[in-house]
């Protein structure tokens, strides 16, 4: 969500942006997005994950002290985020669309030929027409107190499509998921249009596969 601040209003960004986590920027001449977007005071525009406009909504007419207002809002924001998978090959329609120009590519296809096949790729937010785009893992030991522990860093998918589950191995033959207690970062939004946070996972005790320990890291389709 980002909120642009009305040209010649500029004296009250600080008023707006004070003690809040905002996403806030202020109009200008050369950019003049309010008269580009023609957007009236007080608008909330509701893009799809394509930027195509799904739904305006005034919070002058409707006044978010209200829980009804409030729920419509919400409302509309789920029905423009929803996932729709068309053919059900657990690919959504827009993501697809977006890269491949179509639905018929699988998700064990791999349309770069990079070696990560399509579904890896959407999971993990990278470009399946990219063969220079792709997983990214950053492993790393991070401390906390005297000790560190075993972590690494990737990108998942914002929003609820996907479960990612951590798996741990002492020996790179057997894995198991959920014997091994794991910290997870909050996820930091990453604002670059792939629809995905970054997030680092750690052992929650330095000793649960260590000296000789591995993570991986499953995406799972809900
Ligand atoms: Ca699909
Ligand atoms: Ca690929
Ligand atoms: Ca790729």
């Amino acid at each position: 969500m980002i909120g642009i601040n009305r040209l010649n209003d500029s004296a009250y960004n600080d008023l707006v942006t004070s003690e809040r986590t905002l996403a806030w920027l202020q109009d200008r001449e050369g950019a003049s997005v309010w008269d580009n977007w023609h957007v009236g005071y007080r608008d909330v525009f509701i893009l799809d994950s394509q930027n195509r406009l799904r739904a305006v909504f005034n919070l002058t007419e409707h006044d978010l002290s209200e829980a009804g207002n409030r729920a419509e809002l919400k409302q509309l924001f789920l029905r423009t985020a929803k996932a729709v998978d068309s053919d059900g090959d657990g690919l959504p329609d827009d993501w697809e669309l977006l890269y491949l120009g179509n639905l018929s590519p699988k998700p064990n296809e791999d349309a770069d030929g990079d070696g990560i096949d399509n579904f890896t790729e959407f999971a993990f937010g990278t470009n399946p027409t990219d063969p220079n785009s792709y997983t990214f893992f950053k492993p790393s030991m991070v401390s906390r107190g005297q000790q560190s522990f075993l972590s690494t860093t990737f990108h998942r998918r914002a929003g609820a499509v996907l479960d990612y589950f951590i798996e741990t191995s002492p020996d790179l033959g057997s894995w198991s998921r959920g014997t091994t207690e794991i910290v997870e970062s909050l996820p930091k939004i990453r604002f670059d249009g792939t629809g995905t946070s970054e997030v680092t996972s750690s052992l929650k005790h330095a000793n649960d596969i260590q000296p000789n320990g591995f993570l991986r890291v499953r995406a799972v389709p809900r």
